[in-house]
C-alpha cells in the first residue's frame, strides 16, 4: 500500500467475562497502544477502537458459574476491563460494547445485506439439544469424560487438562453442562457463509500480503491448504444479536460474525454518539469527518491487533465478510502476537495462574510503566515468551532505574546545583559532542521504523539505547569533576537535550514517565519529528525540580509476588491430586446392594453365537444381532456399535441373558441382552467361555 492517508486501528474485543491479566496486555493492547501513540505523535489521522465482546458462549458460561444473568456478567466486567485499560494508559478513542443497540443495528444490517445479496446458503443440520433446558448446546456447553486423560470435566471442543481438541461425540458420558441431561440431536436450520467458494479470492488476498508476520501468514496458509468449509453464521441461542429475518425465532448471529463488526460499530459510534468517546491525552483526535472514511476509503490503512488464537477470524472470515458485503477496505495488516507464559507455565484463568492487572496496581501502585516496559521487552512477537518476576526485577533495576532514571536524575540535579535549574548555554562543541549530537538525531527514525513494522521490542530497546548514549556521555565526561565551567555547561546542555528527546521518544512505551519527564523539563506538547532536533531546550529555559523516575524494585515486594504464585501453584497441585484420586475412585464403580440367590437364579444366562449382524439405521450406538441361543434364533439389539463392526462379529460366541423382558427400541423388539464387560475407559468387551466345547445353549450360573 502507498503511504496511507489515515489509519483505522483495532484491538481485539475481549470477552467481558472476567478481569484482564498481563497476557492480554502483552498480546495486543500494549502493541496497539504503542503503535497508535506513535502515529498520534507523528500527527497522523488515526482512529483507535476497541470494546468488549459481550455475546457468545463464554459469557453464558460465566453467568452460569456466577449465578448471574449474561447481562449482569457483562455489566460487571465491562467496567472492570475498561478501567484496567485506562489505568495502564491504553488510550482508545472509544471503548465500546457489542451489547449496545447501535451494534445490534449495525451487525443486523450487515447480515441482512449479505442475506439480500443471497450470499448465504441455508442448511439443516443435526445439533445437540438439551431437552431439560430446552435449548441447543454449543460444544462448549457439553461436558463429559476425556477419552485421552479421563478428566471428567472435558468440554465438547477441548479437554483443558490434557489439551487435546475434541468433538462432543468423542466424550465419554457426554451431557449438558446446563442441566446435566444426556444429549439428543435435533435438526435445525442455519445460514452458512460459503467460505469454500470464497477460497480463491481469500488465497490471493493472503498471497498479496507477503510482508505479514510469519506466524500469521503460516496459520492462514495452513487453513487454506486444508480447504475452507462453509461456516454457520447463525446459532440457536437466545444470547446475542437476533437474526433479522422473519422466520428466525430463537436464533442469533454467530459471535464471530457480530464481534468484528463491532469495530465498525465503535467507529460509527465515535462519530455519531460523541458522549461515548474517550479522552485521549497525547496527540490528536481522528481528523476525518465520518466513520465511512476509515472503513471505505482505499487510502485508509486498517490494522487489527489480536492474539494468535484469533488469526483465522481476522485474516480469513472477517475479510470474507467484508468482500461479499462490498464497499469496505480489507485489513492491511494483522500483527498478531503469540502467547505470554507466566513463570514457565501457560497463563490460565481457571487455575488463577495469572498476574491480574487490578491486583498488580493494588500491590504495586503507580508502577504501570514498569509493567509496560517489561511486557514490551519480552513481547511474544515471533514466538511464545515467558514473564518471570526475576526478569522483571532485573529489567526494572538494571535498565529503567540504573540507566534511564539515573541519567535523567543526575542531569537534572547537576543543572539545579550548578545553574539554578536553567538550561546552560553552549559556546563550543568538541568532536565527541558533535558525534553524540549526530547520533541522537537518528533515533526518531530508527525507533519509528521499528514501530511501523510492528517490531516493538526492538523499538523500545532503541529508545533505551538513547538513554544509554546519554548515560555514557555523562559518565565519560564527568561534569561533576570538571573545573572548566564552560565545558560543564556544554556537557549538561547536551545531556538535557537528550532528556528532552527521550521524553518524546519514550512516550509510546512509557506514557506516564514521558508526562513526568516533560513536566520536569517544562516542555510543551511535541511531535515525533521534534525529537530529531538536538536543541529543543534553549539556553536559559527554566526547568522544574528533579524527581526520580524509577526506583529499584523493593525486594520484599518481589518476595511477596513469588510467594503468591507459589501458593497458587500449591493449591492447584492439591486440587489436581484430589481430582486424580476422585477419577480413580469413580472409575471403578462401587459394589451394588446385596442380592439374594433366588433373585440371581431367576436370570437365565446362556452361551450363544451371533449368526447375523447389521447396523441399526439412524443410530451410532446400536447393532441389530441375530443370536443362536441353542433354544432359538432371536433378534437382540446391542449398544456395541462403537466397539465392534457387524462384519467382524458374525460367528462370535456371546454370553446372553435370554429371559430379559422384551424391549422395543427404534421400532424393533429386542429379546435378551448380550453381557459385556466395561472397563474404566467405557470400552466394551464380550464375556466369553475360555474353553472349547461350550456350545450354544450352555448355561451360566
Ligand atoms: N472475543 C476472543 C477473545 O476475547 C474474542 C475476540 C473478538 S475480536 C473481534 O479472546
Ligand atoms: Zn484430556
Amino acid at each position: 500500500m502507498q503511504t496511507p492517508k489515515r489509519y483505522t486501528v483495532t484491538a481485539a474485543l475481549i470477552y467481558a467475562n472476567g478481569p484482564i491479566h498481563i497476557g492480554h496486555l502483552a498480546g495486543c493492547y500494549l502493541p496497539s497502544d504503542i503503535y497508535v501513540r506513535f502515529l498520534r505523535a507523528k500527527g497522523e489521522d488515526v482512529l483507535f477502537v476497541s470494546g468488549s465482546d459481550e455475546h457468545g458462549v463464554p459469557i453464558t458460561i460465566r453467568a452460569q458459574k456466577e449465578g448471574l444473568t449474561p447481562t449482569q456478567v457483562v455489566d460487571k466486567y465491562y467496567g472492570v476491563i475498561k478501567n484496567a485499560f485506562q489505568d495502564f494508559g491504553i488510550e482508545f478513542d472509544i471503548y465500546s460494547r457489542t451489547s449496545r443497540p447501535i451494534h445490534h443495528q449495525v451487525a443486523g444490517d450487515f447480515f441482512k445485506t449479505l442475506y439480500d445479496k443471497k450470499i448465504f446458503t441455508e442448511k439443516v443440520t443435526e445439533e445437540y439439544y438439551d431437552e431439560t433446558a430446552k435449548r441447543f448446546l454449543s460444544d462448549r456447553l457439553i461436558v463429559g469424560t476425556c477419552p485421552n486423560c479421563k478428566n471428567e470435566n472435558a468440554y465438547g471442543d477441548q479437554c483443558e487438562k490434557c489439551g487435546s481438541s475434541l468433538s462432543p461425540d468423542e466424550l465419554i458420558n457426554p451431557h449438558s453442562m446446563l442441566s446435566g441431561s444426556p444429549l439428543v440431536k435435533k435438526p435445525t436450520n442455519n445460514w452458512f457463509l460459503p467460505l469454500d467458494k470464497l477460497q480463491p479470492k481469500l488465497q490471493s488476498y493472503i498471497d498479496s500480503h507477503k510482508e505479514w508476520k510469519a506466524n500469521v501468514s503460516g496459520q492462514c496458509q495452513s487453513w487454506l491448504k486444508d480447504g475452507l468449509r462453509p461456516r454457520a453464521m447463525t446459532r440457536d441461542l437466545d444470547w446475542g444479536v437476533k437474526v433479522p429475518l422473519p422466520n428466525a425465532e430463537g436464533k442469533v448471529l454467530y459471535v464471530w460474525f457480530d464481534a468484528p463488526i463491532g469495530y465498525i460499530t465503535a467507529s460509527k459510534e465515535w462519530f455519531e454518539q460523541p458522549e461515548t468517546r474517550n479522552a485521549v491525552s497525547y496527540g490528536g483526535k481522528p481528523k476525518s469527518n465520518n466513520w465511512e472514511t476509515y472503513w471505505k476509503d482505499k487510502d485508509s490503512k486498517l490494522v487489527h491487533f489480536i492474539g494468535k488464537d484469533n488469526i483465522v477470524f481476522h485474516c480469513l472470515i472477517f475479510p470474507a465478510m467484508l468482500m461479499v458485503h462490498e464497499g469496505f477496505i480489507l485489513p492491511e495488516s494483522v500483527p498478531a502476537n503469540e502467547f505470554l507464559n507466566l513463570e514457565n507455565n501457560k497463563i490460565s484463568t481457571s487455575r488463577n495462574w495469572a498476574i491480574w492487572l487490578h491486583e498488580y496496581l493494588e500491590e504495586m501502585p503507580n508502577k504501570q510503566d514498569e509493567l509496560r516496559y517489561v511486557l514490551t521487552a519480552i513481547s511474544p512477537e515471533t514466538s511464545d515468551s515467558d514473564f518471570t518476576w526475576a526478569d522483571y526485577e532485573a529489567r526494572v533495576n538494571n535498565e529503567l532505574a540504573a540507566v534511564f532514571s539515573n541519567f535523567v536524575h543526575r542531569t537534572m540535579v547537576l543543572t539545579q546545583k550548578n545553574f539554578a535549574s536553567k538550561v546552560p548555554e553552549t559556546k563550543q562543541y568538541t568532536k565527541e559532542d558533535i558525534l553524540v549530537l549526530e547520533e541522537i538525531s537518528k533515533f526518531p527514525e530508527r525507533i519509528g521504523n521499528a514501530i511501523s513494522n510492528y517490531r516493538f521490542r526492538e523499538a523500545q530497546m532503541e529508545m533505551m539505547n538513547l538513554a544509554r548514549v546519554g548515560n555514557k556521555y555523562l559518565s565519560d565526561n564527568e561534569p561533576w569533576k570538571n573545573p572548566d565551567i564552560e565545558r560543564v555547561k556544554t556537557i549538561l546542555n547536551i545531556s538535557l537535550q537528550i532528556c528532552a528527546n527521550l521524553s518524546i521518544l519514550c512516550q509510546p512505551f512509557l506514557p506516564f514517565t514521558s508526562e513526568k519527564l516533560r513536566r520536569m523539563l517544562n516542555l510543551g506538547a511535541m511531535t515525533w519529528s521534534n525529537a530529531a532536533n538536538t536543541n529543543l531546550l534553549p539556553a536559559g529555559h527554566q526547568l522544574g525540580d528533579p524527581v526520580m523516575l524509577f526506583a529499584k524494585v523493593d525486594p520484599e515486594l518481589m518476595k511477596f509476588q513469588i510467594q503468591k504464585l507459589d501458593k497458587i501453584k500449591k493449591l492447584a497441585d492439591e486440587e489436581n491430586a484430589k481430582l486424580e484420586i476422585g477419577n480413580q475412585q469413580s472409575a471403578i464403580p462401587p459394589q451394588k446392594d446385596v442380592t439374594s440367590f433366588d433373585d440371581f437364579n431367576k436370570m437365565d444366562i446362556r452361551i450363544g453365537t451371533i449368526i447375523a449382524a447389521e447396523k441399526m439405521p439412524k443410530s451410532d450406538k446400536l447393532l441389530k444381532l441375530t443370536v443362536d441361543t441353542g433354544i432359538d434364533q432371536r433378534t437382540v439389539l446391542s449398544g456395541i456399535a462403537k466397539y465392534y463392526s457387524p462384519e467382524n462379529i458374525i460367528g462370535q460366541q456371546v454370553t446372553i441373558l435370554v429371559n430379559l423382558a422384551p424391549r422395543k427400541m427404534m421400532g424393533i423388539e429386542s429379546n435378551g441382552m448380550i453381557l459385556m464387560a466395561e472397563n474404566d475407559k467405557g470400552e466394551l468387551s464380550f464375556v466369553l467361555p475360555n474353553k472349547d466345547g461350550i456350545n450354544n445353549g450352555s448355561t451360566v450360573k
